[in-house]
């Protein structure tokens, strides 16, 4: 053990920290797929709609693995629907849209700090209050009242104030993007009849429409406090998003040219080409549009565009997200997920879209629940050359929730470790399986691991449960 902890030290500072040009992305799919990296053989490789997925800028060409599991999410989440069971593999439906708030490119993100719009309500029995719904921006964090508490970016009744709608309207939010002096980019998941900024509009799913700057009030925790009634701008209706698709000459999984938007799912601000498009606002103001990535229904094959130039194919540092009209499928390769044959790409489309600057380390259980007397299998992706791992009782009965405590010395990774961490063993880093001893109680489980970066920071996986029956 001594014997492996100083290598691992030793190693580790000699590995530099990839400090990439480009941007890294986070993302959703729509559908179940499956990495083409394989991930070591690990359950890490089956991608849901509810894992978040990490794409690096490099290397080249771009490969894509977990960032935040679900089980990070159940884990958080807890005994949200109070059914005594943490394992819920369809907890939140699908995360449907992604923003951070760090400044793309430069600060890191984690499981905690991103902000997420989930398809299906996450459950109240552990949170309170209205839990992160459909057209709710949010994350799962602790506060002083416990762990698997909500914490709202915007809440469903902002979003309708701006639109005009009445506040208790049920919407599904399902693209967002969010920059501090741009404004609030977002596209809900069906058609309705509202009245934004210019007054009676039937706002389409394909609509993009502004929250701009001038028309929230943000809270000292980063948050939107507060936004004008009636002030959301519509910027581009779905007739707009169509050319845009249209003019990017892109193709669909099967190869077929994609010329329609039907529904805008995915939105992010495209740093890369920093031009905006000034439109009138209300009241006389101007609200100034940058450049947009995003991703439509209609986009089969996981191709990402932007309105750069009337709208074009999104080039990553490595290569054109998408695969030109005539030249083929797009595959799902260039996002880093492996296509079902060569002559056909992944079924989804990208769901939610968010660029940062990343840090992986991750963990997952094989099997979420197991009978007593037998092992539990955790697979890890471990940067660097290896992982402690560390287990925890969780509390059991409905509604419990894993108790966690901040990760004082980390900066990269998981921000938190599950309370009182036992140490079970180690995995050599990469794609690796810890399998604890036979567990002889029923009984549930958080499982995390332990690491130290090349910078020397000692950085927490993040979290995986694994109940015993
Ligand atoms: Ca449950
Ligand atoms: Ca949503
Ligand atoms: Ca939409």
């Amino acid at each position: 053990m001594r014997n492996f902890s100083t290598s691992l030290v030793i190693l580790a500072v000699s590995t530099t920290l990839a400090h990439a040009q480009g941007f890294d992305f986070l993302y959703t799919t729509s559908q179940n797929e499956v990495t083409i990296s394989g991930s070591g053989g690990t359950v890490l490789r089956n991608v849901h709609p509810n894992d978040i997925m990490a794409m690096p800028a490099f290397p080249c060409p771009q490969l894509a693995e977990k960032w935040s599991p679900r089980q990070c999410m159940i884990t958080m989440a807890g005994d949200e629907d109070g059914d005594d069971s943490y394992w819920e593999p369809g907890l939140m439906g699908s995360v449907d849209a992604l923003i951070t708030t760090a400044t793309a490119g430069t600060a890191l993100v984690n499981p905690r700090t991103v902000w997420y719009s989930p398809s299906v309500a996450l459950n109240t029995t552990v949170s309170g209050g209205v839990g992160l719904r459909p057209g709710d921006i949010g994350r799962i964090v602790r506060t002083g009242a416990g762990d698997g508490r909500v914490q709202h970016f915007i809440r469903q009744e902002m979003i309708n104030q701006a639109l005009g709608l009445p506040i208790a309207t049920v919407i599904d939010v399902d693209a967002a993007a969010f920059g501090n002096n741009q404004g609030l980019f977002l596209s809900l998941d069906t058609d309705i009849a509202c009245s934004p900024c210019g007054g009676p509009t039937l706002l389409r799913d394909g609509d993009v429409f502004c929250i701009p700057p001038g028309a929230y009030t943000m809270t000292a925790a980063g948050t939107i406090g507060a936004v004008v009634p009636n002030s959301a701008v519509r910027v581009y209706t779905e007739a707009q998003m169509d050319a845009f698709v249209l003019n990017a000459q892109v193709a669909n999984n099967v190869g077929a040219c994609v010329n329609v938007a039907v529904d805008t799912e995915s939105l992010d601000i495209d740093f890369s080409t920093p031009s905006t498009v000034a439109i009138p606002g209300c009241t006389g103001t101007v609200v100034f549009v940058p450049t947009l990535i995003f991703t439509t229904e209609t986009l089969t094959g996981g191709a990402i565009l932007t309105t750069a130039f009337g709208g074009q194919i999104y080039n990553s540092t490595c290569a054109a997200l998408g695969t030109s009209c005539g030249s083929g499928p797009t595959l799902g390769l260039q996002i880093g997920l492996r296509p079902p044959t060569a002559a056909m790409g992944i079924p989804s489309y990208v769901n939610a879209l968010a660029s940062s600057r990343l840090f992986t380390y991750t963990a997952e259980a094989k099997q979420a629940q197991i009978p007593a007397f037998t092992s539990a299998q955790i697979d890890f992706n471990t940067p660097g050359i290896g992982t402690w791992v560390f287990m925890t009782f969780a509390p059991t009965g409905p509604g419990a929730v894993a108790p966690s405590s901040p990760v004082i010395w980390g900066f990269l990774g998981f921000p938190d470790y599950y309370m009182v961490p036992n140490f079970m063993g180690t995995v050599p880093g990469g794609f690796a399986t810890y399998t604890s001893p036979a567990i002889p109680w029923v009984c549930d489980l958080v499982f995390q691991g332990v690491t130290i970066t090349s910078a020397g920071t000692i950085e927490a996986s993040t979290p995986t449960m694994v109940e015993v029956f």
